[in-house]
């Protein structure tokens, strides 16, 4: 036991040099003031309590001191440390009728001033501390409570796209915050402040209830490849620091590394030198990384090698570096955006969407226990509107893993406000099954299949959008995003307006109705970055490399096979099985059946399945050129509202914040308006279709 008060006076800053996001030491006011008894000396309940101290400190609440004047005391520890003389008789009976769940899952039990903190594993610990944060005022229950929580999802994980060195695509690949939080010129940062970054970014993910972070970008350079290596020594300094925290460790690496780092001449997944080599590497990145939770492949993907050179299967690729993190309780992450991004743009027949569903529905059941296939959400990459992609209902005997991308990098970059909650409360909550009979199968069932039926583990993985930029997300607001994908990670079932309530409550101190006018223009900024740019589903549109601004033909006559086929006639791709590519049958029967006829499919995803004349009419009513029109001017009238909006708050919040925030919505609404012109000019110049309400098209 550490008593409280009996600590080294050491200094522990809150949020050194960085944005404390929505953990302001001010939500914590009535929580730094209690005694607190910390119980264990595990690395979670030592970070958590300086964690306190932190608060307490000179910019927290008013400190230590007046602990005794309070009569708060606050119990935190894991359940087997527990006894009823700390407990008191109270907490202790409290405790006897408190179902405190087994895994990560968390109690908080408060009697007579007196708060328990415990959990099964450390790790729920930072979440239950998480949720006092979050729900109690200050951190600290009014009155008697007892709650008990666990997550609904077991792998609930941040990837970073994060570089060694800077590239053509940027220190952080798709990253629009800044550079890398963990890599420099070529080295992980071990440096103090680089660390404490680190606490800062495991405090906010872990209070949200992400329990693994992946350092580096699936694309694996040669930089990358050797954190297996030479470089192992320094992840483990940070590895250290995500493990305090009840966050664990994940590499991506080069499927190709038996090569360039063992030496050996094939990197095939069925040579015994080749599994031989894992499991020696494995062994030792495991035993050095304090919580080592495995790897990230990104493999026969965009020019990456995989086990297709050698003619063999993802299954047989994923399965050898499953068995070599099986005896480490690790798992492999295995990316399935796979598709040939050298395709010809005259060949109509191949179909970008197909090839995830096509390359791995036939390979369900042949995944080892620890491997998990990880699915972007949609069938072709993170475009502002997709259907979701039906791999996610195609691998029921395989662990499972959807994949969001928390980095705008189509849905402006940072530099517009889109907040994805809504776009992926929808994707969790959406029924593979629907109108097909029996059960409903939710993406967010599957994600949450490893808790239910104790099978292959499965999860949320999102693409982190954080960054050295001090608000760590670029736009203040992009915030949000990640708060979102924390919670519902956790649990897919939350409702994304309350998140982003949520949200706006603990960053901010707004009056009532201006905190309101924030979630409300907040909650719908993806309608509103929809409105201005690719339509109906369709996608793309964007600047080729960066992906950034409209350019509506820019990938039309390119290899990666994203088209939207525009004539002067019509425009959308063609998936049906009648006379497309036979894409809706990746579906099960209720969905093929809505997407495959033009009358039932969805407006939002028209064009995304049909191929339509400009005067084919929406079940909304307007043509699609008309709709094309109207969305556009309306996108951009809504930008105005939002940046209008932005102005009656922005004296309410930190001066940095708000012209941070106002920046971008210049920026946002410059560009808004380049979508609207070049897509309705577009469709003008290409249809001859006039606007029926007359405005100026160019
Ligand atoms: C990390 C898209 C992005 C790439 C990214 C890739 C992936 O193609 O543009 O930057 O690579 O997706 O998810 O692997």
């Amino acid at each position: 036991m550490v008593p409280y008060g009996q600590q080294d006076d050491q200094e522990v800053a809150w949020f050194t040099g960085s944005d404390p996001c929505w953990l302001p030491a001010r939500r914590a006011a009535r929580l730094a003031t209690a005694r607190t008894t910390l119980l264990g000396d595990d690395p979670v309940t030592a970070a958590l309590g300086e964690d306190l101290r932190a608060l307490a400190g000179p910019t927290g609440g008013p400190g230590p001191a007046e602990d005794d004047t309070t009569g708060r005391h606050l119990v935190v520890g894991t359940l087997e440390r527990l006894t009823p003389e700390v407990l008191g008789t109270e907490l202790t009976a409290a405790l006897g009728s408190a179902d405190v769940p087994a895994g990560e899952g968390f109690a908080v039990l408060a009697r007579g001033g007196r708060v328990l903190l415990t959990a099964a594993r450390p790790a729920g610990l930072r979440h239950g501390l998480g949720w006092l944060l979050r729900s109690q005022p200050g951190g600290w229950p009014a009155g008697d409570l007892v709650h008990v929580e666990e997550p609904r999802v077991d792998l609930r994980v941040l990837d970073h796209w994060d570089n060694m060195t800077d590239g053509p695509m940027g220190v952080v690949e798709r990253g629009y915050a800044g550079d890398s939080i963990f890599f420099a010129d070529g080295r992980v940062r071990t440096d103090a402040a680089a660390l404490a970054r680190v606490r800062d970014y495991a405090r906010l993910v872990s209070s949200i209830g992400v329990n693994a972070v992946c350092l580096n970008n699936v694309n694996v350079h040669a930089a990358e490849a050797h954190l297996l290596d030479e470089h192992l020594d320094d992840v483990a300094r940070v590895a250290a620091v995500l493990d305090a925290h009840g966050v664990r460790t994940l590499l991506s690496v080069d499927f190709s590394a038996p090569i360039s780092l063992g030496g050996l001449d094939t990197a095939d997944p069925l040579d015994e030198r080749v599994a031989a080599w894992w499991a020696g590497v494995t062994k030792r990145v495991a035993t050095t990384l304090p919580g080592f939770g495995g790897y990230v492949v990104k493999a026969d993907s965009e020019n990456r090698p995989g086990p297709h050179t050698y003619g063999r299967t993802h299954a047989d690729g994923a399965n050898c570096l499953a068995a070599a993190l099986a005896p480490f309780d690790a798992v492999v992450f295995w990316r399935c955006f796979v598709y040939d991004c050298h395709q010809d743009w005259r060949d109509r027949s191949t179909d970008r969407a197909r090839a995830a569903h096509d390359h791995f529905a036939r390979l369900d059941g042949q995944f080892a226990p620890n491997a998990v296939l990880q699915v972007k959400n949609g069938p072709m990459d993170f475009q502002v509107r997709e259907p979701v992609s039906p791999l996610l209902g195609a691998l029921p005997r395989t662990g499972v893993a959807v994949e969001f991308q928390i980095t705008q990098e189509y849905t402006g970059q940072q530099k517009h406000l889109c907040h994805l909650g809504q776009q992926w409360s929808e994707v969790l909550r959406f029924d593979l099954h629907a109108h097909g009979g029996g059960e409903p199968l939710r993406v967010a069932d599957v994600a949450a299949r490893s808790r239910r039926a104790g099978g292959a583990p499965t999860g949320v993985v999102g693409v982190a959008n954080v960054g050295t930029d001090a608000n760590w997300t670029g736009h203040a607001l992009a915030q949000a995003n990640l708060y979102a994908f924390g919670r519902l990670a956790w649990d897919p079932g939350l409702d994304p307006d309350l998140l982003l309530r949520e949200w706006v409550e603990q960053t901010f101190e707004l009056p009532a109705d201006l905190a309101g006018e924030l979630v409300e223009v907040m909650s719908r900024s993806w309608a509103v970055y929809e409105s201005y740019t690719a339509p109906l589903g369709v996608g793309w549109m964007v600047r080729p490399g960066h992906h950034y601004g409209p350019d509506v033909d820019g990938y039309e006559y390119t290899p990666w096979g994203t088209y939207h086929f525009a004539d002067r006639d019509g425009i959308g791709v063609d998936r049906t099985v009648a006379t497309g590519t036979g894409y809706t049958a990746q579906y099960p029967a209720g969905w093929a059946r809505v997407y495959e006829d033009v009358r039932t499919c969805p407006d939002e995803l028209l064009l995304f399945f049909h191929h339509v004349p400009y005067s084919h009419v929406l079940a909304g009513g307007s043509t699609v050129v008309q709709h094309v029109y109207d969305t556009r001017f309306a996108g951009v009238e809504a930008v105005e509202e939002s940046a209008a909006t932005w102005e009656r708050i922005a004296g309410h919040v930190p001066a940095a914040t708000a012209e941070n925030v106002r920046q971008r919505f210049a920026e946002q609404l410059r560009s808004a308006r380049e979508w609207r012109d070049q897509v309705n000019t577009y469709f003008f110049r290409k249809s001859g279709v006039p606007d029926a309400a007359g405005r100026r098209i160019h």
